[in-house]
């Protein structure tokens, strides 16, 4: 029968083999237990037999056992100390920044093409001395219709085809719409202040469109007003003249045709001669030679009284224009749903 000496220096020798594999801290931790655990740990089974011993062994036997425990608890120690210094190295490996790598690019938003249209037109107009005032989308018919000198049932109503919102109007409440077009602002802001007055306004418009190339349900428009004393056609003229050579280029001609809007007299629609061909005929301008770019006119008596204006005292012009189809002559735009399908390829080119 093998001694208690020789079985520890056996147990030391199968413990240092074990413990020079060992490669992490789970393994390193039943390591312990199965050599030095309490209940049955290798070494504290061995020291059980120790009172057995004659007692002039007991001594020596001791000792030895002692040291091993120590060498066992030293070389648990130095092992933890080697396995976490080894994972903090792999992690710092795989943490570290190769600073000389060349930095990852952000992607940059940018306008889109119809806020940069109704930017380069609405600082033109400030230019000129003009205010931009906003309003709101969802209106009533008297703003949209009434005001305006288009009554209920009158033909006029058509030209708009009009979302009306479901909404119970038996209080008295006029029935609500989703503007379909900016001109309302001309009263609401003539209803807020006195003349001399010389705003535009930009803002989206609904319309129940089937749509199609050219238009959209959605879409929006910049309103011009002008009210002072002594404007006449001559003013309406020599602006939008202004105004249409700063965008499409200074040699730009202008022409006017009669056109009917029931809230101006006279009406007009303002062309200009197409900056493709130089008015000679082309696919942009139809063979035309002119592209027709808004709506204007003197704004009509019916509404300057309407909201408490002499029109014996004050007259004035009002235009309006739709921003996209500004921007699919300038740039060669085919579709005017385009602008809206939210398409990456087709707003990145801008
Ligand atoms: C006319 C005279 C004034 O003194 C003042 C304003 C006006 C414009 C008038 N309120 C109006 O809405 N006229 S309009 O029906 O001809 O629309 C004006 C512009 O809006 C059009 O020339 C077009 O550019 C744009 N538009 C109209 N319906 C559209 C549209 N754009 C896209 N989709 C639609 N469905």
């Amino acid at each position: 029968m093998t001694s208690l000496k020789e079985q520890l220096v056996s147990l030391e020798r199968h413990a240092i083999s074990d413990l020079e594999k060992i490669r992490n801290e789970q393994d390193l931790d039943e390591w312990r237990i199965n050599y030095q655990g309490r209940r049955n740990g290798q070494l504290p089974k061995l020291l059980e037999e120790l009172p057995k011993l004659p007692i002039e062994d007991r001594k020596e036997v001791g000792i030895a056992a002692n040291e091993l425990r120590d060498k066992l608890e030293t070389g648990y120690k130095e092992r933890l100390q080697e396995i976490r210094t080894a994972e903090l190295q792999d992690k710092l490996l795989e943490e570290s920044i190769d600073v000389s790598l060349p930095g990852r690019k952000h992607a940059i938003g940018k306008l889109h093409p119809t806020t940069q249209t109704i930017r380069e037109i609405s600082s033109i107009f400030v230019n000129l001395g003009y205010q931009i005032v906003d309003g709101p989308e969802v209106e009533s018919d008297y703003y949209n219709f009434e005001a305006l000198n288009i009554p209920p049932d009158h033909p006029a109503r058509d030209q708009w085809d009009t979302l009306w919102l479901d909404y119970n109007n038996a209080d008295g409440i006029r029935p609500l719409l989703l503007r379909t077009h900016t001109s309302p602002m001309q009263i609401r802001t003539m209803e807020q202040q006195e003349p001399p007055i010389r705003v535009i306004v930009p803002g989206r418009c609904y319309r129940h469109e089937a749509t199609d190339a050219t238009h959209e349900s959605m879409f929006f428009q910049i309103e011009g007003l002008t009210v002072d004393k002594g404007i006449t056609f001559a003013d309406l003229k020599g602006t939008l003249y202004t105004f249409a050579r700063k965008l499409f280029g200074e040699e730009r001609k202008i022409r006017f045709r009669c056109d009917f809007f029931p809230f101006v007299e006279p009406g007009v629609d303002m062309s200009i001669d197409c900056f493709s061909c130089d008015g000679t005929g082309c696919r942009v301008c139809s063979n035309s030679g002119w592209i027709e770019i808004m709506g204007a006119g003197m704004v009509h008596p019916n509404v300057l009284e309407r909201v408490g204006y002499d029109p014996e005292i004050y007259t004035g012009f009002a235009f309006g224009m739709g921003p996209e189809r500004i921007s699919m002559l300038k740039h060669g735009i085919d579709d005017i749903r385009h602008f809206y399908n939210n398409d990456l390829r087709f707003l990145e080119q801008f």
